[in-house]
């Protein structure tokens, strides 16, 4: 018997779309991956990747040896379509969903009935719904299951991404997934195709469940994180090291604190939560709150690297990191970036960047003349404050002696290792 899905085409070839057409191309399945970036394209179908992932360039290559994988700038019929593009928010934080649309509407001249297409991008509620109706417009020779619901010609679901940047290939085989149908049958269609690749679970529910939840994940992450960013504050005033009292807290058995941070960067947590915002204004201020919480952590840490800098008589700063978290070269939203634009903006002097995972500056910082890209060492060398924005593992690994003397501002916790001597002390008691 003929399998289900022999073709699968996949919109969108970033952090998660990329991913995704190299494990179904592994398991057998025909992929062509689709991106509006001509250079995208053009380097996957060499056998190269454009994103560090570990494990993802021997994949991909793997992939695209073998013919199973290819990259093209336009969508071909196939049996199942998964749609993995960027859903940001415009000004005052609205949703923007023109990158969804104009995938939907780009397959829709191949669409043949039969075929199942899956949304993956995190989007607002109603947003699966809306691709129906997008869809039913390009092709009204078609039925789509938000009207003809299990009789539908195609069928429609959300299964969104869950998986964490820097163990993607992982998690998209290993996490639950939960599949979203805009009707059972096509609830029950996602799952068969996922079930290709992934060994998690697949829980069915309703579309705009599904939307929902994914949501909820990352506006929880968010909340959570806010708490551990203001008590962090809190302990600054008080001139109490935050990161001994929270690993104190988490000795209770039912607390579980978060770590702060400079900020929250990414670009899931520090936006999913404004889609909950914006469909749901009065009812969300907990969510709403959490977000100004977390987006003004990064001015308190510029403050406090320029007063550091002001006591010391400092000449040049020394930044650590700029990603939005450790061990990643993603840039977006990221809190380093923020800060160390802010130092450039209000520091007569220079500020010394070092960002092990990458070779340029980001646009943000380019154009700012008094930052420089450097080496730890000369960075450390030349700077009497040094401000870890980004654990990354060379930071992490650094010799603490090489700090002494310096005004060490440690938005991460790494260095903070003198609570451990007190949690000690306080366990010998
Ligand atoms: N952060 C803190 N303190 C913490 C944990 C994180 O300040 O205790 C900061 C990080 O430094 C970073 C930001 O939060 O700036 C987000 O990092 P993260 O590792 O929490 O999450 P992301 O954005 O890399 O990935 C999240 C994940 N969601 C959840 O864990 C609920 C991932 O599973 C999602 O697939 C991803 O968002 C997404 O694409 O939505």
């Amino acid at each position: 018997m003929k399998p289900d899905f022999e073709k699968i085409c996949v919109i969108g070839l970033g952090y998660v779309g990329l991913p995704t057409a190299a494990v179904f191309a592994s398991r057998g399945v025909q992929v062509v991956g689709v991106d509006t970036n001509v250079g995208t394209v053009e380097m996957i179908n060499q056998g190269k990747v454009h994103i560090v992932e570990p494990d993802l360039d021997i994949m991909v290559n793997g992939a695209v040896s073998a013919g199973r994988l290819k990259a093209t700038d336009k969508p071909q019929q196939a049996d199942a379509y998964i749609i993995a593009v960027p859903t940001p928010f415009s000004n005052g934080y609205k949703p923007d969903l023109r990158f969804v649309e104009s995938a939907a509407r780009s397959l829709a001249p191949v669409l043949e009935k039969g075929a199942l297409v899956i949304i993956e991008s995190t989007c607002p509620v109603g947003t699966t719904e809306k691709v129906c109706v997008w869809l039913a417009e390009e092709r009204d020779d078609l039925s789509f299951p938000h009207k003809a619901g299990e009789d539908a010609d195609v069928q429609v679901a959300h299964s969104p991404e869950r998986v964490l940047p820097g163990r993607v290939l992982l998690e998209l085989v290993r996490n639950d997934r939960v599949v979203g149908g805009i009707s059972p049958y096509c609830a029950e269609r996602t799952r068969a195709l996922y079930k290709i690749a992934v060994e998690g679970e697949c829980l069915l529910t309703t579309a705009a469940t599904a939307e929902l939840v994914k949501l909820s994940e990352n506006a929880y992450r968010d909340v959570n994180i806010a708490f551990a960013n203001e008590l962090s504050l809190i302990a600054d005033k008080m001139g109490i090291n935050v990161w001994e009292a929270i690993e104190l807290a988490n000795r209770h058995p039912r607390v579980n604190i978060l770590q702060p941070g400079p900020g929250v960067g990414g670009h899931c947590i520090a936006v999913d939560p404004w889609f909950i915002a914006h469909s749901a204004p009065d009812e969300s201020p907990l969510i709403q709150t959490a977000r100004k919480v977390n987006d003004g952590k990064p001015a308190h840490v510029t403050k406090q690297i320029l007063a550091a800098a002001k006591e010391k008589g400092a000449t040049s700063i020394a930044c650590l990191g700029l990603a939005y978290k450790a061990d990643i070269d993603d840039m977006r939203e990221s809190p380093a970036v923020t800060i160390t634009a802010a130092l450039a903006d209000a520091f007569d002097g220079e500020i010394l960047v070092v960002e092990p995972n990458s070779a340029k500056l980001p646009g943000a910082l380019s154009s700012l003349n008094n930052i420089q890209l450097t080496s730890l060492e000369d960075a450390l060398s030349k700077s009497s404050v040094i401000a870890l924005l980004v654990d990354h593992q060379s930071f992490r690994e650094l010799d603490n002696n090489e700090l002494n003397g310096k005004a060490v501002i440690d938005t991460r916790g790494t260095w903070s290792n003198c609570f451990s001597v007190a949690i000690n002390a306080v366990d010998n008691k």
